[in-house]
């Protein structure tokens, strides 16, 4: 499968996939949304595929919509933004968010706007120590779409979710990783091998456990405790029947390192 705006590769059980429009800051145009949910639906359904790494080509991770798309000019009529939100980087963002397997995104650079939220919807963010986080949809009259008027309050706190939505301020890599909104910054030669290794240690770990481990995580938001509580068993029951259980348990009896299947 050839493409345009990604690039898209599988190694040692994990995918990598990289926003290819380094002209433009990697920034979303429809043939880049397109390409990408077809790249996801084959990591789905791909069972061999047990990680996923995302990240950016050039010096940018992606700068959210490809504003030089919109139409605003003299009298073109409204766009339905409304629409975009609904057919494009919605269904994206729901789709990292459930994928069964860890999503590592590898920020190269900057990430603004709509590259800023789909960044924060991976389950493990590492960033360039160059890189910055902007949430730059106030300087253009918007909200912080793709879920980050969700995920932000989540992350660092209601004060300083309003302080970066209503400034737009660019947030460098440590300041996210002191924050809390990213897991952590890495020297920029690093960060690519730092992923990699990450990834590639995933896709030989127990992949049935991990899914269950973001289901229960993402989960916790909306549940009190008992409802948590009896989702921790449900999964904990399911998990307990699985190949990958019996063989860490065995290993860990007989003094070996496990070889798990994701099974
Ligand atoms: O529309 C809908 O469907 C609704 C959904 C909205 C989601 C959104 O993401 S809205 C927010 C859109 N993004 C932005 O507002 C960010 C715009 N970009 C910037 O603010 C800056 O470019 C950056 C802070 C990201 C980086 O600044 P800097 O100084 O490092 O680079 P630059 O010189 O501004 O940009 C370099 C080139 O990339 C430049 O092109 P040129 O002059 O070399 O031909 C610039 O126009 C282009 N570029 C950067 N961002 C975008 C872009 N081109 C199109 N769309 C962009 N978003």
């Amino acid at each position: 499968m050839t493409y345009e705006t990604i690039e898209y590769s599988v190694q040692g059980g994990y995918a990598e996939l990289t926003l290819n429009r380094p002209d433009a800051l990697n920034s979303f145009n429809t043939v880049m949304h397109a390409e990408l949910k077809r790249a996801l639906q084959e990591i789905e359904h791909n069972h061999d595929i047990r990680a996923m790494l995302l990240t950016g080509a050039g010096r940018a991770f992606c700068a959210g919509q490809d504003l030089s798309d919109r139409q605003v000019r003299g009298n073109a009529a409204p766009v339905d933004l409304g629409e975009t939100l609904d057919t494009l980087y919605n269904p994206l963002v729901r789709k990292l968010r459930t994928l069964d397997i860890p999503v590592v995104c590898a920020v190269n650079g900057v990430a603004a706007g709509a590259g800023a939220n789909i960044a924060l919807a991976c389950d493990i963010v590492l960033a360039a120590r160059s890189a910055k986080f902007i949430q730059a949809f106030c300087k253009i009259g918007l909200l912080p779409d793709s879920g980050g008027t969700w995920i932000l309050p989540r992350l660092v706190g209601q004060a300083r979710a309003a302080a970066l939505s209503l400034l737009g301020d660019a947030l460098p890599a440590d300041d996210a990783e002191r924050l809390g909104l990213i897991y952590r910054s890495i020297d920029d030669a690093e960060l690519m091998n730092e992923a990699r290794r990450m990834c590639q240690d995933f896709a030989s770990q127990p992949t049935l456990g991990f899914a269950g481990i973001k289901q229960a995580l993402q989960a916790s938001w909306d549940n009190d405790l008992d409802t948590q509580l009896d989702l921790e068993r449900d999964l904990q029951q399911k998990l307990g029947r699985s190949e990958d259980y019996r063989e860490g348990v065995a290993a860990f009896l007989e003094k070996r390192t496990p070889v798990f299947k994701g099974r």
